[in-house]
């Protein structure tokens, strides 16, 4: 087992006191705290080679690019991607969607379709109705049960020969639902249609095989993994990015630039124009490095106790239901009290030190299918701990008596 006070003590912000409480920190889905080497990595950074990337013939230039270009390589390695250059620099999850998005208006036709799932963040659904109003193509939905899983057989019905992208979170945001995706990946495949796999949810808990997966692409944001914000990291096959145009015109994603013509960079510098996050992409190296050292097997272990215990807790509180259910699911907790609106237990629990997310979780078509305005959302990280979990069962209990 993790030596938990060992690993907290590597986070600083988790020895702070929030509003004279201890803090508990529980949005993890949200963002991640970050380690002393995550923190002291971009001090470095900036205090020793700052420069910019792939331009200059000078020392910190190039010291800054083979860091960047390392970094690149520990990410291949860690989802285990054939080649480094479809290993493409992002500023996060909803950057890869677009990018993606943005790129199949070049192949889709009117009728065409696109199959999305009832149990999306809103960036894994917005990028693809624009991509739909664009191109006359139709926006399917992979509906789900009660449970919060998605329903295979209607999956199998909705696909066809029209369908040219099915697009799917690995892990539901809301919910914590595990979804099936190699099923659908291998079930996609069969009818020619690409699949896109929105990682965000799935890189702080597990290490995604994107060769064994085989999908198309899979995007992730690096803050909710331990490393810097406006990171993240869109994988994609090689034959896939090359047949798509770039996403952005500018700098360094060019071969030659004329007014009459331009003829882009090879791969991953096409769809990488500008000046990058350089100190965020370098470091994000750091923070996969850190996550590894941990061992995701030993995270695993961790956040399934808390997420046991947590359900059997909070099961204790009377009229307490938890959305979300399903056989697979992560360290995340859905859930509402009778008769008390989400955010006043989150007002409350805040001022206890307890760091939760209220309300729809950017997926507002899972609350409409539940028929709430929101809920409570407890989602735990591996430097999470038992105790925590009690103190927050207690606040929630004494917000029920205030409320009540
Ligand atoms: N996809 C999923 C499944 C997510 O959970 C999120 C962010 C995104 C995409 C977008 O990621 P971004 O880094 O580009 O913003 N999810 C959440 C959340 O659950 N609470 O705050 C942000």
């Amino acid at each position: 087992m993790l030596d938990i006070q060992k690993i907290r003590a590597d986070f600083p912000i988790l020895s702070q006191k929030v509003n004279g409480k201890p803090l508990v920190y529980f949005d993890n889905g949200a963002t991640s705290q970050k380690p002393q080497v995550v923190i002291d990595a971009i001090s470095k950074y900036y205090t020793e080679i700052n420069a910019n990337i792939h331009r200059g013939v000078h020392t910190l230039s190039q010291l800054a690019t083979d860091a960047y270009e390392v970094s690149r390589g520990k990410i291949q390695k860690h989802i285990n991607a054939k080649f480094a250059h479809e290993v493409l620099f992002t500023y996060g999850t909803t950057h890869g969607v677009n990018l993606v998005a943005n790129g199949f208006a070049a192949i889709l036709k009117p009728g065409d379709e696109v199959i999305v799932s009832a149990l999306e963040h809103h960036s894994n659904i917005v990028p693809w109705q624009m991509l739909c109003e664009r191109t006359g193509a139709v926006l399917k939905v992979i509906p789900m049960n009660q449970e919060g899983e998605l329903i295979m057989s209607e999956f199998d019905k909705l696909l066809s020969n029209k369908t040219k992208i099915v697009t799917v979170n690995h892990i539901s945001n809301a919910l914590g639902t595990i979804n099936p995706i190699k099923y659908m990946i291998d079930k996609a495949h069969e009818f020619g249609a690409a699949v896109f796999i929105d990682g965000a949810q799935a890189v702080p808990h597990l290490k995604p095989n994107v060769q064994e997966l085989d999908c198309d692409f899979y995007a992730f944001s690096g803050h909710k993994m331990c490393g810097p914000t406006g990171t993240g990291i869109l994988y994609g096959k090689e034959a896939w990015l090359n047949k798509l145009p770039p996403y952005q015109g500018g700098g360094e994603m060019i071969k030659e630039v004329t007014f009459e013509k331009t003829t882009y960079a090879d791969l991953p510098h096409k769809f990488e124009a500008g000046t990058p996050n350089i100190a965020g992409g370098i470091v994000l190296g750091i923070a996969v490095d850190y996550m590894n050292e941990i061992g995701f097997e030993n995270i695993q272990k961790q956040e399934l106790a808390l997420l046991e215990h947590a359900t059997k807790r909070l099961l204790e509180i009377e009229g307490l239901k938890i959305f979300g259910t399903a056989k697979a699911k992560t360290s995340v907790i859905s859930f509402n009290i009778d008769g008390i609106h989400p955010f006043d237990i989150g007002t409350i629990i805040d001022k206890l030190g307890i760091a939760v997310r209220t309300g729809h979780h950017c997926a507002q078509p899972i609350m409409n299918f539940f028929e709430i305005p929101g809920t409570i959302r407890a989602s735990f990280a591996f430097y999470n701990t038992k105790e925590e979990i009690d103190i927050m069962v207690e606040a929630i209990k004494k917000a029920q008596m205030m409320l009540s």
